[in-house]
């Protein structure tokens, strides 16, 4: 048997991508940005098709993400943070309310919107996913975006 395999392809030129983008723990937070935006430039996104969007921390980064991707302006929007446990109390709360509200944003709007949250144990963990040492979970999210796009493109 040979199954039609879909998959999307790695192209961003023509679409136009939303960044949200925390405020809390910035001196990594503006790695994950800079790791995004290198993805998207190296898959060919058009110079103005990419816009940034700050917030304080990472809980609003859902309510944020909805009006973006309700304003039908964006194909995709990538959101970026970083909790880190041990700074806060409430981790759980903050992680899970943006983990569960990027989510909804998705299934709600139908505009692919992207998980590029850090959240990690330790400083040491969360500086190793922003691409200080390697990884950088903000590459890895707009790499996703850009093949959710075309993959959507494609099902229309
Ligand atoms: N926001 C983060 O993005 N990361 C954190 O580690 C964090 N800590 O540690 O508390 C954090 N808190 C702020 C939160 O996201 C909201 O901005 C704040 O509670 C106001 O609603």
């Amino acid at each position: 048997m040979q199954p039609k395999v879909h998959q999307g392809l790695l192209k961003a030129e023509g679409f136009r991508f939303a960044i949200v983008v925390s405020r809390w723990n910035d001196f990594l937070t503006s790695k994950l940005t800079e790791g995004a935006i290198d993805a998207l430039e190296r898959l060919g996104a058009d110079e103005k098709s990419v816009e940034i969007f700050k917030v304080p921390g990472s809980f609003e980064i859902p309510l944020t993400a909805q009006k973006i991707a309700e304003s039908g302006k964006f194909d995709a929007v990538i959101c970026l943070g970083v909790v880190i446990r041990g700074q806060t109390p409430h981790f759980d709360y903050v992680a899970g309310e943006a983990a569960k509200g990027i989510g909804q944003v998705g299934m709600k709007t139908g505009v692919p919107t992207m998980f590029g949250v850090v959240t990690a144990d330790t400083l040491e963990q969360a500086i190793d996913r922003c691409g200080v040492k390697a990884g950088n979970k903000g590459f890895e999210a707009a790499m996703s975006a850009v093949e959710l796009v075309n993959l959507y493109q494609k099902t229309k």
